[in-house]
């Protein structure tokens, strides 16, 4: 029997060479063979959640993304809606130019059941915008709970329809009544080709699991699912018949400034919330401080706006900071102050104060903190990639927050609501 060369998982060529390496299957077990062969690194991530670290910044990935990308007709560019400043990047654009994009807002069972999807796509819209790029579409899904995943195959066919019709520009290639026999915008009865792009962990493999369990594509093994960076190492490719789709999933790009990319694996998984955001009210008046774990402290320097006359009180009286902190349910969340959080992430990160491990919390302090203030607005939030976000509430606050080097912080319009109704701004 012929055997597969990669491995249904995560898109590895099978190797017997190197146990460490990606693809690896022992030479007796790829000699047996079967269907259901998938490389030792997918078993362990599959069976025991146990992560085979390699190396990710490799230029190959990034070219099996080009390659998909390059014979596809539309390309379904995901990001992860509990952590968009960590995972919508810079470099998508160019990835994808020529091509169609329905932009993929994933994870969306994790938000606080109150926000209203259609919010959450117009709040996106805007935030996309903010570079100058608009994608053709914008979708709210869950690959998790298979929200959403229903509207995709219309909108792809519509979109590479749409391309087609535009003609050579469109799309990156004609594929007009006598365009070329192999075009890859497909003709009337041809499946539309989907490259499946985004950052690594934003879900493009479990909505791919979704789609194939939602249309009963049964034949084949599904891709590798982990909350681990980089479970998906080439491309995987799956026809959904009944929709007339063929998926690529791809893998996943490595984003720079995203907290948990500086954290050994396990670390950085405890980060990536699958069942719940936990978030969290905090009344801080200045010189208090909120700890995420040992990995960010967001200090209040100053409660009520810099309009004010540098007053630090309002006529009500000294006033707290009102702080919703979102972030994965496995950080610790600690109230201290702007003296004693330093002292406290160095006695007790690693131990009761978690993320980081011991290790981890060695490595970044070896490689520097770096601190930066922001003026925040209420119904704005402040976002740590690849962390969470705190959104700030009644009053503008200046807040320094201290993180890692290299992190990336931004102010942005606050994504879970309430939103300011009309010229009245509401307080709750
Ligand atoms: N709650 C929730 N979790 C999700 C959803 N989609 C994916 N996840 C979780 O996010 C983690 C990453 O999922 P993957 O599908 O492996 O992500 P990926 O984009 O394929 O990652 P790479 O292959 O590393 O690029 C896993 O722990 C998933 O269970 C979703 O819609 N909701
Ligand atoms: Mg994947
Ligand atoms: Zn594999
Ligand atoms: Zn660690």
């Amino acid at each position: 029997m012929k055997q597969p060369r990669i491995c249904p998982g995560c898109g590895a060529p099978f190797q017997t060479d190197n146990p460490a390496g990606p693809g690896y299957v022992p030479r007796e077990v790829l000699q047996k063979g079967g269907k259901d062969l998938i490389c030792r690194r997918c078993f362990r991530l599959a069976n025991y959640a146990e992560e085979t670290p390699i190396d990710l910044r490799n230029e190959r990935y990034v070219e099996a993304v080009r390659a998909a990308v390059k014979n596809a007709g539309v390309v379904w560019l995901l990001v992860d809606i509990i952590d968009f400043a960590g995972t919508w990047l810079p470099e998508f654009r160019e990835l994808c130019e020529g091509k169609p994009v329905l932009l993929v807002v994933n994870k969306v069972d994790l938000l606080p059941v109150r926000s209203r999807y259609s919010e959450v796509v117009a709040w996106v819209r805007q935030e996309a915008a903010v570079g100058g790029w608009r994608p053709d579409e914008v979708l709210a899904v869950s690959g998790q709970t298979g929200y959403g995943v229903g509207q995709l195959a219309g909108h792809s066919r519509a979109l590479a329809k749409n391309a087609r019709a535009k003609g050579p520009e469109g799309v990156g290639h004609p594929n007009t009544a006598d365009g070329p026999a192999r075009a890859k915008g497909p003709g009337a009865g041809e499946p539309t080709r989907v490259a499946i792009m985004g950052a690594t962990n934003v879900g493009k493999s479990t909505l791919v699991r979704r789609l194939l369990k939602e249309y009963g594509v049964v034949e084949s093994g599904a891709p590798t699912v982990s909350r681990f960076r980089g479970t998906t190492l080439g491309m995987l490719e799956r026809e959904i018949g009944e929709v007339r789709l063929v998926v690529v999933d791809t893998p996943g790009i490595v984003p720079r400034g995203r907290l948990g990319d500086q954290l050994c694996p396990d670390c950085a998984a405890r980060l990536v919330p699958t069942r719940g955001l936990n978030s969290k009210l905090f009344e801080l008046q200045a010189g208090q401080a909120l700890m995420f774990g040992g990995l960010a402290s967001v200090v209040v320097e100053k409660v009520g706006g810099s309009n004010e006359g540098g007053k630090e009180t309002s006529m009500l009286g000294p006033e707290a900071s009102v702080l919703l902190a979102f972030v994965s349910d496995e950080v610790t969340l600690h109230r201290t102050t702007a003296e004693r959080w330093e002292a406290v992430r160095d006695e007790h990160g690693g131990d009761w104060l978690q993320p980081p491990c011991v290790s981890c919390r060695d490595r970044l302090s070896s490689g520097g903190w770096e601190g930066q203030s922001f003026e925040v607005l209420p119904l704005q939030d402040l976002a740590i990639a690849g962390l969470g976000w705190v959104t700030v509430r009644r009053t503008p606050v200046r807040l320094a927050v201290y993180v890692p080097a290299g992190t990336l912080c931004r102010i942005r319009p606050a994504l879970v609501g309430p939103r300011p109704a009309g010229p009245k701004t509401s307080t709750r």
